[in-house]
C-alpha cells in the first residue's frame, strides 16, 4: 500500500485545496492530511486564519478524500509523521517548490501544480473588504509600522498625514504610499481606518476627529492622559459603530497571552506579587525627556508594566503610590516606581528614561513563581520555578519582528467582528486613570 501525506491550513476550504487533495490521493492508496493547529500557524507567521482548527478539520473530512487526518502542531513534525507512519510520498503545492526537498531523505517529495486564481487570502479579502488605512505621524514608530503591516492581510496602508507637508511627503516616498497630506479632513476622507503615531499630546484630538468621521482608530500608547478622555473616545466609537483600540503589542502577542493564562491557572498558587520593569536610556535631546507636559518615564513607559499588573491582578487596587527621581529641578521624571496595593497582593512597576534597571517580570505565587527575562514585553520565553529547582518548566514562544503585526491583526479582526473588546477598553481606561493620578497626585521625590 502506498501512503501519501500532505499538509495545510485549509482555511475557508476552496477548490484549489480540493484539487490538491484529489491529486495527492491519486498518487497512492492511502491519504493522510495534516491540518495545522492555531498555535502552529501563529508560530509560522500565518496570523489571520479565519476558521478554527475544528472547522477546518471538519471541512477536510467532509470532502471524503482523506483516509486519516492529523493535527500539525510543531516544526519538525513532518519528519516524525513520515517515519512513524511509514509514509512513501510527501505531496504539497508548487508554491512550496524546493522548500521541502530535505524530506527526500525520508520519502519521495512531489510538488503538485497550484491551482491558479483562487486562494484563502483572496476569499478572506472578499469576505471582509480591504481596510484602507492611513498613518497619522511619520516618526520612528510609524516607520516601523509599515513593514510590519505587510505581514497582515486584509489591510493596505494608503497614505500619511503630517501637519509638516515635507515630512509627510518623504515618509510617503520612503514607503511608496499612494498619498500624503497636511489636511486632516482630506486625509480622513481617503481612508477607512487610521493608525495614530503622532506625539502623545495630539492623540486625543486626532482620535476624536477620526471617530467622528466614522473611521476605525488604532492609537499608540498612551492613548490619552485622562480617564474622562478615554471614556469619551470609547463612547464615541460605540456611537459611531467603529473600533477604537490602543496599540499595546505585548497584550496581543502569543507568548504574553500564554503567560497570563499560565499564571492564572493556579500552577504557581495564588498570585501575591507582580514586579515588572521597563527602562530605556534616551539621549538628552529627545522629546521624551525634554517636555515636562508630555514626557517623562511614567507617561512614556508605564503602559507595559501596568499591563502585566492589570492582567494579573485586575483594576481594583486600593492604593497607588508613586516614587520618582527627577534628576534636575523642573525636569521630567527620569525614573519612577509605582506601588499598587491590592487586597492580598501588591504590584510594582519600574520605569526609567534616565536610569537603567533589569527589564524582567516576576510573578510571585504561594506555590512558585514565574520569571520572564528581559525583554519580557517581547515575550519569547518564561520559566515556572518552584522550591525544588528540578521542577522548573521552560516555555518558548515566537515573537515575530517588531510585534506590531499582532496588534494590527487584532484590530482588523475586531473590525471584521464589528465589536470592541471590553477587556481592552477596560485596560486603556485603567492606564489613563494611572497617568492622570500621577500627574495630579503627590509624588514622593527621590533626592
Ligand atoms: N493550494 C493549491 N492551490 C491553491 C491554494 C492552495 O494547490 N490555489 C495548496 C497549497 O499549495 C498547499 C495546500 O493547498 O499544498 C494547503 O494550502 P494552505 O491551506 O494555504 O496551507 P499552507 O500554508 O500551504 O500549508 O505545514 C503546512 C504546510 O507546509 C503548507
Amino acid at each position: 500500500m502506498t501512503k501519501v501525506i500532505t499538509y495545510g491550513t485549509f482555511d475557508l476550504l476552496h477548490y484549489g485545496h480540493q484539487n490538491l487533495l484529489r491529486r495527492a490521493k491519486a498518487l497512492g492508496d492511502y491519504l493522510i492530511v495534516g491540518v495545522t493547529s492555531e498555535n502552529y500557524d501563529r508560530y509560522r507567521g500565518k496570523l489571520n486564519v479565519q476558521q478554527t482548527l475544528m472547522e477546518r478539520v471538519e471541512n477536510v473530512r467532509a470532502l471524503g478524500l482523506a483516509d486519516e487526518i492529523v493535527v500539525e502542531e510543531y516544526e519538525g513534525q513532518k519528519i516524525d509523521d513520515i517515519t512513524r507512519r511509514s509514509v512513501d510520498i510527501f505531496a504539497i503545492g508548487s508554491d512550496w517548490v524546493g522548500r521541502f526537498d530535505y524530506l527526500n531523505e525520508y520519502c519521495k517529495v512531489v510538488y503538485l501544480e497550484r491551482t491558479k486564481g483562487i486562494s484563502s487570502t483572496e476569499l478572506r479579502d472578499r469576505r471582509h473588504p480591504l481596510i484602507r488605512l492611513g498613518v497619522v505621524g511619520s516618526g520612528r514608530i510609524a516607520n516601523r509600522f509599515i513593514p510590519e503591516s505587510k505581514f497582515v492581510s486584509g489591510v493596505t496602508v494608503e497614505g500619511v498625514f503630517n501637519p509638516h507637508l515635507d515630512s509627510a511627503h518623504s515618509f510617503a516616498q520612503r514607503h511608496e504610499l499612494a498619498f500624503y497630506s497636511d489636511d486632516y479632513a482630506d486625509f480622513l476622507s481617503r481612508v477607512n481606518a487610521v493608525y495614530i503615531a503622532s506625539p502623545h499630546e495630539t492623540h486625543y484630538d486626532y482620535a476624536r476627529q477620526a471617530l467622528r468621521a466614522g473611521k476605525h482608530v488604532l492609537c499608540e500608547k498612551p492613548m490619552v492622559f485622562t480617564a474622562a478622555e478615554a471614556e469619551e473616545l470609547f463612547a464615541l466609537a460605540r456611537e459611531k459603530h467603529v473600533i477604537l483600540m490602543e496599540a499595546i503589542k505585548t497584550a496581543y502577542c502569543p507568548g504574553f497571552q500564554r503567560l497570563v493564562s499560565c499564571a492564572k491557572s493556579g500552577k504557581i498558587g495564588q498570585i501575591v506579587a507582580v514586579d515588572a520593569a521597563f527602562t530605556k536610556l534616551v539621549p538628552p535631546h529627545m522629546r521624551a525627556i525634554q517636555n515636562r507636559e508630555t514626557g517623562g518615564s511614567v507617561t512614556e513607559l508605564v503602559t507595559y508594566p501596568l499591563l502585566a499588573a492589570f492582567k494579573l491582578l485586575g483594576y481594583d487596587y486600593e492604593e497607588i503610590r508613586f516614587y520618582s527621581y527627577f534628576g534636575q529641578k523642573g525636569g521630567v521624571d527620569l525614573f519612577s516606581q509605582l506601588h499598587l496595593q491590592y487586597p492580598g497582593a501588591v504590584a510594582t512597576a519600574k520605569v526609567g528614561l534616565g536610569v537603567k534597571s533589569e527589564g524582567s517580570l516576576v510573578i510571585s505565587g504561594t506555590r512558585g513563581y514565574i520569571y520572564v527575562p528581559a525583554p519580557w514585553w517581547k515575550t519569547e520565553y518564561f520559566e515556572l520555578r518552584f522550591e525544588n529547582p528540578n521542577e522548573v518548566e521552560k516555555n518558548f514562544y515566537k515573537f515575530s519582528g517588531d510585534g506590531l503585526r499582532y496588534e494590527l491583526t487584532e484590530f482588523l479582526s475586531r473590525i471584521s467582528k464589528g465589536q470592541m473588546d471590553g477587556c481592552a477598553c477596560r485596560l486603556s481606561l485603567g492606564l489613563a486613570e494611572v497617568i492622570e493620578k500621577y500627574r495630579s497626585s503627590d509624588v514622593v521625590k527621590l533626592g
